[in-house]
């Protein structure tokens, strides 16, 4: 075949071909066709060795030219397809980051943390300073300094996890309040909210861990009136104004005299219902007048300073504000219980 006509032929399939080519791969493969080791121009130059001396040169000039010019062309449309494939694949991947998304669920603090934080707000209300410390404690601090000694049958109703003859799981957040009186000077007026722990088997009222918040007034001249006159505050504030408090004698070898503090029935506001049985009365918590030798332990001068303690279980106000009977509920995180307490 004419070599001549080839080349033209060559410059023809370019033209025509190109133009409809969708990709720089279809470019590509063009390229591989007509420049490639086995491609169509390649095997032109392959031919010049058939030719005479004088012919060579002049076509050998003629099918280089042709190869410039496919080259080119080729390049051409590889740029031109590289840009829009890049613009196309720009606009394709886009994210439009102010379109709004599926609604994220929003969670919440657990029950027991509402009730602690609004008790914490009431108390540091009143000039309480929270203090916060370790559920791993020493025997010395959870029950020795709580005028609870070895052998003391007392400690038999707060049934312990013991870590080994000296280290306990505390049984009340009172440890810490022991410390604040072997650190600190009197005035002291603390609350320490956080986990305790008893060995009770699960049932709708017993957990082996469940919350406290304990509070500590130790300065001259404190009287159970204070006492009581707080804890009226505190039921106000947290309950409203028509709550007041009942102080029953009660018993706790860290405090004396010791009471049972009830509260004002919230939900018949006193007039007696089947959640106080009849009686206007819920009860809340447990206090007492420091007892001396409390205080003589931890370092206080029993003659110069007083105090007045209370212990108030976070899982019970929880339960009476949520209207829950089983305290299980509380532990089992299942939130279709929880999203409803909020
Ligand atoms: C209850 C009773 C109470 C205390 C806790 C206390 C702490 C110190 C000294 C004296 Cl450092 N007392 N704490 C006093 C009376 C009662 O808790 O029924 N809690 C749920």
């Amino acid at each position: 075949m004419n070599i001549f006509q080839t080349l033209q032929d060559i410059e023809n399939q370019v033209k025509e071909e190109l133009p409809g080519l969708g990709s720089t791969a279809a470019v590509e493969t063009l390229r591989l066709r007509l420049l490639g080791k086995k491609g169509e121009l390649t095997a032109l130059m392959k031919t010049l060795g058939s030719l005479t001396p004088e012919e060579r040169p002049k076509v050998g000039a003629q099918i280089n030219q042709v190869r410039e010019w496919v080259t080119q062309r080729l390049d051409e449309a590889a740029l031109a397809m590289q840009a829009r494939e890049r613009e196309e694949s720009l606009r394709r991947e886009t994210i439009d980051v102010t379109e709004p998304r599926d609604p994220l669920p929003v969670g919440s603090a657990h029950p027991i943390t509402l009730v602690m934080n609004e008790l914490v707000d009431c108390f540091t209300g009143l000039g309480f300073e929270v203090m916060e410390g370790p559920e791993v404690e020493l025997d010395h601090y959870n029950f020795e300094l709580m005028n609870l000694p070895k052998n003391h049958p007392a400690r038999d109703a707060q049934d312990t996890f013991y870590m080994d003859d000296n280290i306990v799981l505390r049984t009340h957040t009172s440890p810490m309040q022991a410390r604040a009186m072997l650190t600190r000077k009197p005035p002291i007026r603390i609350i320490c909210p956080g986990r305790v722990y008893r060995a009770d088997e699960v049932d709708a009222t017993h957990s082996p861990v469940f919350h406290q918040m304990e509070g500590l007034v130790v300065d001259e001249h404190v009287s159970m009136a204070n006492l009581r006159g707080t804890l009226e505050a505190f039921a106000k504030r947290l309950y409203g104004q028509d709550i007041t408090t009942r102080f029953r004698p009660s018993f706790f070898p860290f405090t004396e005299p010791s009471a049972e503090v009830d509260l004002t029935c919230v939900a018949c506001r006193g007039k007696g219902c089947r959640i106080c049985k009849g009686t206007g009365w819920i009860e809340v918590l447990g206090s007492g007048m420091v007892n001396p030798k409390v205080l003589e332990m931890c370092g206080i001068d029993s003659n110069k300073y007083s105090g007045f303690a209370f212990g108030i279980g976070l899982e019970r106000i929880a339960m009476q504000r949520y209207g829950i009977r089983d305290m299980r509920l509380l532990y089992e995180g299942d939130v279709r219980l929880l999203s409803q307490l909020r």
